[in-house]
């Protein structure tokens, strides 16, 4: 089923590809002079380090650069826009041959990137989405559906409650505001959820991703709200931090309260392992190697699919035992 929703998805866009050949954007290379060694440069804003799943991701999209013999320049963004901008910029003036970024929000973007077009530079989306009508601002997009990581973790709650009786009250850390993940985590949840009202959100806050923040919303929630019967956490990072103000509050998480979360990095899969989270959508930060050989294809001015998908899985705590072992980061 998934497998062909997937398929549908990847025709749908070569038909995109396609149709917008006639841009006069399809077949340019970078436009940048890049190293005088003959390699490609790479221009990289990263949003952050604010989770397992960044650091991860950060160290993937190095040693990708680096085995695959591409010059990157990288800046971490500490979760700011207006960092993002300026390294975009910085990029542009330095005559990059590709910039990449994963954008802290959706919103905001236009601007600096018809500064790219213009300067004749290709720019892939990494990770996060931009709500940029003109679609000819970037080449291409590679990452997660997080709206249907969403609809999972909201899935697996439906299952979980079947034929036993409400309300089940439900608190939400989100992710950074305004952020792709958040936006669409939220979303597809809720839209699971929504079918049955015994599933009640009765409070909905971010906790930007990070571990610290996701603690201090949950002592919040827990001073506020005497029932809570369900956390779910747009990241394990977030759940991690929670666990902690739970267990300070005096009670048992993944049995007083059962946890979801996103990305199974190894620290989220060890609670969930051990019991302490109870359900875990996967979602990749291994997106280096793919995005290496796209930097490769763009920069010689070949045609790249419009949206590249991340696959990903879910897991029990049953199947994060069994995957723990093996489990890279
Ligand atoms: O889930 C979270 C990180 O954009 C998919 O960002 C990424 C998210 C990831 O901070 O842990």
């Amino acid at each position: 089923m998934l497998l062909k929703k997937l398929a549908g998805v990847v025709l749908l866009a070569t038909a995109i590809t396609v149709a917008g050949c006639g841009d006069g954007n399809a077949v340019s290379g970078g436009g940048g002079t890049g190293a005088d060694d003959g390699k490609i440069t790479l221009g990289f804003s990263q949003v952050g380090a604010e989770s397992g799943w960044r650091t991860a991701n950060t160290k993937s999209i190095q040693e990708s650069a680096a085995a695959a013999g591409i010059d990157l320049k990288f800046a971490d963004a500490q979760q700011k826009q207006a960092n993002q901008i300026s390294a975009i910029r910085s990029y542009i003036a330095q005559k990059v041959d590709v910039i990449a970024f994963s954008p802290v929000v959706e919103t905001g973007w236009d601007a600096v990137l018809q500064e790219a077009k213009a300067a004749n530079i290709p720019v892939i989306l990494t990770d996060r989405a931009v709500d940029s009508e003109d679609k000819t601002l970037y080449k291409t997009f590679i990452g997660s559906d997080f709206v249907l990581e969403g609809q999972k973790a909201g899935d697996w709650l439906v299952k979980e409650y079947e034929g036993k009786p409400g309300p089940v009250n439900i608190v939400q850390l989100e992710g950074t505001t305004g952020s792709a993940p958040a936006n669409d985590r939220k979303s597809g949840f809720e839209e699971k959820i929504k079918a049955d009202p015994k599933f009640k959100v009765i409070a909905s806050q971010t906790g930007e991703f990070t571990r610290a923040k996701g603690k201090e919303v949950m002592e919040a929630f827990l001073k506020a709200n005497p029932k809570i019967d369900v956390l779910y956490a747009h990241n394990d990072d977030m759940g991690l931090g929670a666990i902690e103000a739970i267990e300070a509050a005096g009670k048992k998480p993944g049995t007083d309260i059962k946890i979801i979360t996103v990305d199974a990095v190894k620290d989220g899969m060890t609670a969930l392992s051990e019991g302490k989270i109870n359900f875990i959508v996967e979602c990749s930060p291994l997106l280096g190697p793919q995005l290496m050989d796209l930097v490769k294809k763009v920069k010689a001015g070949e045609q790249v699919e419009p949206r590249i998908l991340t696959e990903e899985t879910t897991f029990t705590q049953e199947q994060a035992k069994e995957a723990l072992p093996n489990r890279k980061y």
